[in-house]
């Protein structure tokens, strides 16, 4: 009789501590993932703003956009400190942005002269701020061009990562 008692506290003991021991585990994973959000935030981006395309005239390369893909041309901007002029056209919710260099000093120039064409970047649309996400692609080891966001065409909040960390894609973040 003692011997079946002892044996009887014996289990419930175990499963006391069974119990205990899952909800340990338990409140030991659910911490682990909150603290992993947290350290591993990521920015959200909510569409691909614009692709920007490079022309040496816009002239020239704006009927294909216009006449053979029907797209409407909306607005046109010279871009001075980036030594641009653009022109905007709307596909749905994306844009596409035509930049034709105003110098040989522009960057556009210099990538055209090096025998490129066609896509030159592509801009994201972050939705929580291009300095938080600048801040956050810094910590995590991405070469910036920009150091903070800066006004680009169309008066948006900008901020472009260096190629070189970004799988070879000239990438532009901004925010309306
Ligand atoms: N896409 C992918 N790679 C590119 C690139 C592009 N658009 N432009 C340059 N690169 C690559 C080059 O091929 C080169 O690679 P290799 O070394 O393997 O040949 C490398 O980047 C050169 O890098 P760098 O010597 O640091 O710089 P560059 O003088 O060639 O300038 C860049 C490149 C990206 C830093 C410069 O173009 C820049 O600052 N761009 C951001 C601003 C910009 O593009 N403005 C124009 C658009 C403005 C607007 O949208 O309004």
């Amino acid at each position: 009789m003692m011997l079946r008692k002892e044996t009887l506290k014996k289990d419930k003991a175990k499963q006391l501590f069974s119990f205990r021991y899952a909800l340990l585990t338990s409140f030991a994973y659910l911490c682990t993932k909150y603290v992993y959000i947290l350290i591993f935030i990521i920015m959200k981006i909510s569409h691909i703003e614009h692709l920007g395309i490079a022309v040496q005239s816009i002239e020239e390369s704006l009927p294909f956009f216009t006449d053979v893909l029907g797209l409407e041309c909306y607005a046109t901007e010279v871009v001075e400190d980036q030594k641009v002029k653009t022109a905007f056209l709307k596909c749905g919710e994306v844009k596409l942005e035509l930049l034709e260099p105003t110098s040989p000093e522009s960057t556009i120039q210099k990538w055209l002269d090096k025998g490129n064409k066609g896509v030159h970047h592509v801009a994201f649309c972050i939705e929580d701020g291009v300095a938080n996400a600048l801040a956050e692609v810094d910590g995590k080891g991405v070469r910036l061009i920009d150091q903070a966001p800066r006004k680009g065409a169309e008066g948006l909040n900008i901020a472009f990562l260096h190629p070189k960390s970004t799988a070879g894609v000239l990438t532009e973040l901004c925010e309306h």
